[in-house]
């Protein structure tokens, strides 16, 4: 006998919808897109398809580990948790609470306790040294749209279904499946949007799956596109093509600011940096301005990049001054079903890292700086980490160096279910649930859907006697570093948890609940507990809410049960007037604190023009994802490697005949950070001069318990990466665009 289960995805951020057959042992046994989905409509990919296998992986932990005489043996609970308490509290007394820090990694955003359980543990911690992987990813898209919006978590999404011009800078969502825009069949709607008569125009130095089906690819230099978008901006000022639309005229600040600011930027002063046509930049320029719907779309690699914050607020700028902000088929602003606390207008760079001095930014300091955290003696030294699902070893820059400063740790914890290439120098491994174990739902992802919708998956099937919950790890390992000893009443913990939460919607003027008793709303919410409770109570807050009664048709936790399919609550509509949370109430399209970084971006463009002229023999390196990856951690699926070496340099022809390097060859990649030797790959998609390496890989590495992924392991590419290279306004770490030599092994 089999049973049915539909669900989420939570693999990456498209969010698809899978139907599940489960036996009587609750293995999967087949897996299919589920075509009711709202949202996928029965789309899949092959990470997708092989849930079954990375749920039943062998190499998976189900019950702690503890480090006993310098290995890592299994454990019951109870003294896992005794194990962190003892030496928790020891370095806390000893060294303060700054001596403890922590890092967040990318799955954190695809789980309901990684959204609703980290800041009561990040506020137990009492930590500055609190980091995750936003900052080798998309930080300065946080800070950008903070300073432009007022909120870090108001980003614009390309309103994909409706544009006739999606302009795709430093992505690949053919391959990625999409960031930043959360979209399921990314590459059905790509085509669609083509067979409509619109048109994809990717700016990437590789020709990628994504480039090779747009209309245009414009093969730009690694790093360059701060200084294209300004002459973008240049362009449309001096043909006076700026028209940022009647739908903004209130709402809208500092146009001719930026229009000066990018007037020193022409098409022909920043071509050869850019290695394009000035008449390419002018057409880019045109095409944005004549499309009626349009949208500019930066991801990765605009943003892991010197100048990751200008560029990330660029896309904005040209999006808003080619009037397509807050318009549909332009750039738009999700309006998810969960209530989200009203926003001060943000700040950053409120706090600075001890060491090197880096920014805080929403409310964590850039990873680039953990190491020097650890290694430089002083006040506030940090001697312990506690990962909660992050791999910094191979997702970080100076991998090596960060590797090498975690075996000297007094105390690694990680919450994680695998010992990888960071988790092995765990004292303490606590291992979550399996995916089919728990709740799911897209708080992270629904706020950045290009339609909006909600779609609740319950736990399918049961946790072990005995086995926790994700946030009840978060929620004891939250007690235990406030002093108490375990066990802890994760209940107790678990009921000050929504009393905070039901705090903040019922003080909210603008939530369905404002002023509703706290008292009422408890025992209406009695039923649940965990995530899924503060959920109930986000959906009924939340503005399609039912709000405890008041709005009977409205949404709650229960109707999304009933509802396994998902609900589709429309196409994104024009709100900027509700989204907009800065301190003059309006767009402000040149803020101080990113403009300031301009005079920086034009000392650059001198550099980079003169070097544009001479062959150094440098190279520079980008990075790639495949179909068949998720970061580093799909690798010990079986079904995704087939085999095939994935983890390749590859180097355009030319480079690698200048350098007799044979495909198939050994080749040694030097950068100031470190070295690697990896295995050649030849291909015409790169721009010349420009090698490319995937991350995550490089699983080879004593202890580490990942028997397929280490059959094939790889080289860790962040070895390559300097860990002193950051866009100065957000810390954000520099990954693309890093230079390096190569030569035969
Ligand atoms: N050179 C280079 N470096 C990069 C990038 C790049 O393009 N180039 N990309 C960057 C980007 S965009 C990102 S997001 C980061 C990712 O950086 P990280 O988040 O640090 O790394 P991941 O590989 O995603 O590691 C996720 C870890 O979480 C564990 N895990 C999986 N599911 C769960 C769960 O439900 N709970 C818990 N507790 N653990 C779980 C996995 O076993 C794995 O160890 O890497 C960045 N690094
Ligand atoms: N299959 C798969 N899907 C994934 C992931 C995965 O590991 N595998 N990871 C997930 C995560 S965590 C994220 S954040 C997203 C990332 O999603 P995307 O950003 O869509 O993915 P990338 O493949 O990293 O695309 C970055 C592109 O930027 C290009 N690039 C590098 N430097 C520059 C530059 O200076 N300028 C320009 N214009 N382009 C440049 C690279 O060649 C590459 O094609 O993918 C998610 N989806
Ligand atoms: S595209 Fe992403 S969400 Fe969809 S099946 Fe693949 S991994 Fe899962
Ligand atoms: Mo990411």
């Amino acid at each position: 006998m089999t049973r049915t289960v539909i669900r989420t995805c939570p693999l990456c951020e498209a969010t698809c919808g899978l139907r599940l057959e489960l036996d009587d042992a609750d293995r999967v046994v087949s897996v299919r897109g589920d075509e009711q989905d709202v949202f996928s409509a029965g789309y899949l990919c092959p990470k997708g398809a092989t849930i079954g296998e990375l749920e039943a992986d062998p190499d998976r932990l189900t019950t702690p580990r503890v480090r006993r005489g310098g290995r890592l043996v299994e454990a019951t609970w109870e003294e896992a948790y005794a194990e962190v308490a003892r030496r928790l509290a020891a370095i806390q007394q000893q060294h303060g609470h700054d001596a403890v820090a922590l890092y967040l990694g990318n799955p954190n955003v695809h789980t309901l306790a990684g959204q609703l359980y980290i800041r009561p543990l990040a506020k137990a911690l009492q930590t500055t040294n609190i980091s995750s992987a936003s900052s080798v990813d998309q930080l300065p898209k946080h800070v950008s749209c903070g300073h432009l919006f007022g909120d870090p978590l108001a980003i614009p999404v390309p309103d994909i279904d409706r544009t006739e011009l999606l302009v795709i800078l430093g992505g690949n969502p053919r391959v990625s499946n999409g960031s930043l825009m959360t979209a399921p069949d990314l590459p059905g709607r790509l085509t669609a949007l083509r067979k409509r008569g619109g048109r994809v125009v990717v700016v990437d130095p590789v020709r990628t799956r994504t480039a090779e089906r747009a209309d245009r690819h414009l093969a730009i230099r690694p790093g360059a596109d701060v200084w294209l978008l300004l002459a973008v901006v240049e362009t449309l000022a001096t043909e006076g093509l700026v028209d940022p639309g009647a739908h903004l005229a209130d709402h809208l600040e500092g146009v001719e600011e930026v229009l000066a600011l990018a007037a020193p930027f022409t098409p022909e002063r920043v071509a050869p940096a850019c290695g394009l046509e000035p008449e390419e930049i002018r057409w880019l320029a045109w095409e944005l301005a004549d499309s009626p719907r349009a949208v500019v779309y930066g991801r990765l690699g605009t943003s892991t990049v010197p100048f990751g914050t200008v560029t990330s607020w660029l896309v904005d700028v040209i999006n808003v001054l080619t009037g397509n902000l807050d318009r549909p088929g332009g750039a738009m602003f999700p309006k998810p079903a969960h209530h989200r606390a009203q926003r001060r207008p943000f700040r950053h760079a409120r706090r600075h890292s001890r060491v090197r001095g880096l920014p805080e930014a929403i409310g964590e300091l850039p990873v680039a700086g953990l190491v020097d955290e650890m290694v430089t003696p002083g006040q506030g030294q940090v001697r312990a980490l506690i990962t909660v699902a992050g791999n910094p070893v191979l997702s970080t820059p100076d991998g090596a160096r960060l590797d090498a400063a975690l075996a000297e740790l007094e105390l690694v914890v990680a919450v994680d279910p695998y010992i990888t290439a960071t988790s092995r120098h765990a004292d303490v491994i606590l291992p979550p649930p399996a995916i089919l174990q728990r709740a799911h739902y897209d708080l992270a992802f629904s706020a950045l859907a290009v339609r909006n919708v909600a779609n609740h998956s319950p736990a399918a099937v049961p946790l072990a006697p005995g086995q926790p919950d994700e946030w009840e790890i978060l929620l004891t390992l939250a007690a235990i570093a406030l002093g108490q000893e375990p066990p802890i009443d994760v209940d107790a913990a678990d009921a000050f948890v929504l009393q905070q939460a039901i705090a903040g919607v019922v003080a909210d003027d603008d939530a369905r609940l404002a002023s509703r008793d706290p008292e009422e709303l408890t025992a209406a919410l009695a039923r649940r507990r965990g995530p899924e409770r503060l959920l109930d109570l986000l959906l009924r807050a939340g503005t399609y809410g039912d709000g405890f009664g008041t709005h009977p048709d409205g949404l709650s936790l229960a109707v999304l049960e009933a509802h396994p399919h998902g609900v589709d609550l429309g196409a994104l509509t024009p709100r900027i007037p509700e989204v907009l949370a800065t301190a003059s109430g309006r767009i402000t399209l040149a803020p101080a604190a990113i403009t300031v970084d301009l005079e920086r971006v034009a000392r650059h463009l001198d550099d980079a023009s003169r070097a544009a002229d001479v062959d150094d023999g440098t190279l520079t390196l980008v990075g790639r994802r495949h179909l068949r990856t998720n970061n580093s951690w799909s690798h010990n699926v079986a079904g995704l490697a087939k085999g095939q070496q994935l983890c390749t340099l590859q180097l355009h022809p030319a480079d690698a005949d200048a350098r007799g390097l044979a495909d198939g060859a050994d080749a040694v990649v030097r950068s100031t950070a470190g070295e690697v030797t990896a295995t050649v790959e030849i291909t015409d998609r790169l721009r010349e001069g420009v090698v490319s390496l995937p991350h995550g890989f490089g699983h080879d590495l004593g202890g580490v318990e990942l028997s397929v992924a280490r059959r094939q392991p790889g080289v860790n590419s962040n070895v390559l990466s300097p860990r002193t290279e950051v866009d100065a306004v957000s810390g954000n770490a520099v990954l693309n665009g890093i230079e390096v030599e190569v030569a035969r092994a």
